[in-house]
């Protein structure tokens, strides 16, 4: 699912687009936000916008209308507009679940884009028909495969942080809203840009607030789409406000961001407004204390209003997803592992047998994956598997990423066996508390 559907009209804000593929011809699908449709929050001026760049931009236009309504005022408004344009329009009949509502629906031909197609985007009738008209008006004119991005940024934070700002000034042009009403972005929206000729995705998403004070089911689905996002993402940029202390709902999404072991940039916005009452060294450290998990964080300080520092964010994201990407041999590794045990040895807790780490191996990427073969894994205390994975952050190059730990037991003389894990993304973090009988 790629737009948020709600009874409600007016839910769509921005430009939602996805890439489609049929019968080979490949083309981005963008859904708009309803034309006319008077926004609650007064956003219909960014919302029509957005529509007009969506249909300047497109080369066949769905002009959608509603067969059980008819044909209204607003119908014949959008027909004007639309001529505007001069593109090349497929009038679209929705909302006919029978072939009852197809004879209603000749009403439709007096806006003058021809015969309406009779569909039920909801049941699904008529989309073949559709599909295959819009494909042979795209054909002649279709493009390129999309290349596969190189890196997927997902942009998370508390409402009104500048999210939206931070993607405009990325994308070098207004692709979404960006207003001081909190709550503007509901969709997750895929953004593409290019940067020295590598394509990228930013996704920008509804900011998350707190859930007692979630008040629809349109905020809803923003927090479950804001988490989607995170994990759909190679690198999370977590934007903070710079002109408000560190909330619960930061906190939250803190943790999310480290349970979900992903990299992650803390990206201190509107650091025009904190300018002067705060130096960055001292906020740093700020950051370290109110959002201990992610102590690995590197952090970057940015106006996106005035496109300060937002590049420099970018190339730290790269950084991070280099990091995260990078496989250490076993020889580098276990020197790694004698200097840490030579600097500290694992205790034997009361009335346990001694603790033994005999050595280690890199088994995945991303999240950097290290197995430590012991005598036995319940032996190891958290205080001591968290000294470690500190010993390993500053003696590998990982300095600024999650690392999984995973102990293993093995007994000498065994012939070890590297199974890899599975290397779904989602695949659990818990594998290591377990292993720790926690
Ligand atoms: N002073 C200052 N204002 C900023 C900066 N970045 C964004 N803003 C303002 O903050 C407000 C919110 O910006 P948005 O980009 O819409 O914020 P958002 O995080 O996308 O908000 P939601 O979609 O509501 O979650 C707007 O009025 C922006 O102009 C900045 O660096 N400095
Ligand atoms: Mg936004």
């Amino acid at each position: 699912m790629i737009s948020i559907v709600d009874p409600t009209p007016g839910v769509t804000r921005d430009r939602v687009s996805a890439f489609c593929e049929f019968d080979d011809v490949y083309f981005e699908l963008v859904d708009t936000g309803g034309y006319g449709v008077q926004d609650g929050d007064q956003l219909t001026p960014h919302i029509e916008q957005q529509i007009l760049y969506a249909i300047d931009a497109a080369r066949v236009v769905l002009f959608v209308v509603d067969v059980r309504e008819g044909l209204t005022p607003l119908d014949r408004r959008v027909a004007r507009l639309l001529r505007q344009f001069e593109r090349d329009v497929i009038l679209v009949a929705n909302k006919a679940d029978t072939p009852r509502y197809d004879v209603q629906a000749t009403e439709f031909f007096s806006l003058g884009f021809g015969e309406p197609r009779c569909v039920s985007a909801k049941h699904g009738r008529g989309r073949g028909d559709l599909i295959e008209r819009l494909v042979e008006r795209i054909r002649p004119v279709a493009g390129e495969e999309p290349g596969e991005p190189v890196m997927k940024i997902a942009l998370v934070g508390a409402r009104n942080v500048g999210k939206s700002t931070f993607v405009n000034a990325l994308a070098g042009e207004p692709r979404v809203i960006v207003s001081e009403v909190p709550g503007t972005t509901r969709d997750a929206i895929d953004v593409w840009f290019e940067r020295d000729g590598r394509t990228f995705v930013a996704i920008d998403t509804a900011g998350v607030r707190k859930k007692s004070k979630l008040g629809s089911d349109i905020e809803f689905y923003s927090l479950i789409r804001a988490q989607r996002s995170i994990r759909r993402a190679d690198v999370v940029l977590f934007l903070i406000d710079a002109a408000r202390p560190v909330g619960q709902v930061d906190k939250k999404l803190g943790r999310y961001i480290a349970e979900n072991e992903k990299p992650v940039v803390l990206v201190v916005n509107k650091w025009d407004l904190a300018k002067g009452r705060a130096g960055s060294e001292d906020y740093g450290q700020y950051l370290t204390r109110v959002l201990p998990e992610l102590g690995y964080a590197p952090v970057t300080f940015v106006t996106a209003t005035a496109d300060r520092n937002v590049r420099t964010t970018i190339d730290v994201a790269q950084g991070l997803f280099k990091q995260a990407g990078t496989r250490v041999g076993t020889g580098r590794l276990n020197e790694a592992l004698q200097a840490a045990l030579s600097a500290r040895r694992p205790g034997a807790r009361r009335g346990l047998k001694l603790p033994k780490i005999y050595y280690a191996t890199q088994v995945d990427v991303r999240p950097p994956t290290i197995v430590l073969f012991v005598n036995d894994p319940s032996l190891i205390s958290e205080d001591y598997r968290r000294f470690l994975l500190n010993r390993m952050r500053e003696l590998l190059p990982f300095p600024e990423v999650p690392i999984r730990l995973l102990f293993r037991s093995h007994r000498r003389g065994e012939p070890v066996v590297r199974d890899r894990p599975r290397r779904s993304r989602e695949a659990p973090s818990k594998t290591t508390a377990k292993v720790l009988g926690e």
